[in-house]
């Protein structure tokens, strides 16, 4: 009942090595410094991220999750039996909720998780069978786009690609139009997109869900700076930067920022990188968009996607948004 691919030969990922020690260049030698957030998810990253996920401040995880329980079995009455491919499984802990509405209907079971850490793909998906008896996993360990290039006709009338924890958030624009361009070439005609997005709402709701009073969020940013010192040999000086993490409400996104605490020079020694710091100066380490529902389903429509139903919570802070092609 269980099958894993691997989609990350050697060759690409010497290939992804090359890219990232490029990406990591250009980020930090660019004016203002930015890097991509998925240097944010080293193992001690994923689990501060996780942490993160529990903090009282931070709202997006535990109110997209009492959405999906209050529509999960619409979802499977308006999908039918499908196969549930989910886009960064993670420890597919919201998974759950959708199996169990699919598995009340009697309809059978068939999930694709697609993750690029193959170890919490596989202890995830072992997890999963030993509680769902008649579940059939069919992993695939890669990035988004490899994988959906992947993806062979569904095993069940339809299928369903969840993407959900607002990660789509943390998408640039140009990245985003990119995104869906693979979405919709993956996508058959009548196949459906589950989106979870967070929603605009008050700027002191959203700040302080980015600086937790026990400073996990803190952690998490500088933790960056670790990895990279593991990565590429680097001499990053946690003690050195701080944490900044603010609302833009020009762009609607908040800004995940390291700040230098003084003047200072960096040296990551593999990449034969220096890398000057001004006091003050900050590095852009995430942005994490905050989207307008309306706005989001008609940039769906314009790419193909119509929305047959969204569910919110009460004030509404975050959306999920069932679209089909
Ligand atoms: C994964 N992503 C949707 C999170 C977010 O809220 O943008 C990452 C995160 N960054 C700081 N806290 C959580």
């Amino acid at each position: 009942r269980l099958w894993i691919e691997n989609l990350v030969s050697e060759t690409a990922s010497l290939e992804s090595e090359i890219a990232q020690a490029t990406d990591v260049i250009h980020g930090l030698t660019q004016t203002p410094k930015t890097l991509s957030p998925k240097y944010l998810y080293d193992d001690r990253g994923s689990v501060l991220f996780e942490q993160i996920c529990e903090l009282p401040e931070y709202y997006p995880t535990r109110t997209e999750t009492a959405i999906l329980k209050n529509c999960a079995s619409e979802i499977a009455r308006l999908t039918g039996p499908c196969e549930l491919v989910e886009l960064g499984s993670g420890s597919s802990t919201k998974t759950r909720i959708l199996l169990d509405a699919y598995q009340n209907l009697g309809h059978p079971l068939r999930y694709l998780p697609i993750d690029i850490s193959g170890g919490m793909l596989e202890k995830s998906a072992y997890e999963l069978l030993a509680d769902y008896p008649s579940l059939h996993v069919h992993g695939l360990v890669g990035t988004y786009e490899q994988a959906l290039a992947k993806l062979n006709p569904p095993p069940l009338p339809t299928r369903m690609i969840g993407f959900l924890g607002s990660t789509l958030g943390n998408l640039s624009p140009a990245e985003t139009d990119q995104f869906f361009s693979q979405i919709t070439a993956a996508l058959q005609p009548g196949e459906y997109f589950l989106l979870g997005i967070d929603l605009q709402k008050p700027l002191h709701i959203l700040e302080a869900a980015y600086n937790d009073a026990q400073g996990v969020t803190a952690a998490f940013n500088l933790n960056l700076l670790q990895h990279l010192n593991r990565r590429f040999d680097g001499n990053f000086n946690l003690q050195q930067f701080e944490h900044w993490a603010f609302y833009n409400q020009q762009d609607h996104r908040i800004e995940m920022h390291l700040k230098s605490r003084r003047s200072q020079t960096v040296q990551l020694r593999s990449l034969d990188l220096t890398v000057e710091f001004e006091a003050g100066e900050t590095l852009r380490t995430e942005i994490s968009r905050k989207f307008n529902l309306d706005q989001m389903q008609a940039y769906l429509k314009s790419k193909g996607l119509t929305t047959l139903q969204v569910w919110t919570d009460s004030h509404p802070w975050f959306a999920v948004l069932l679209s089909q092609v």
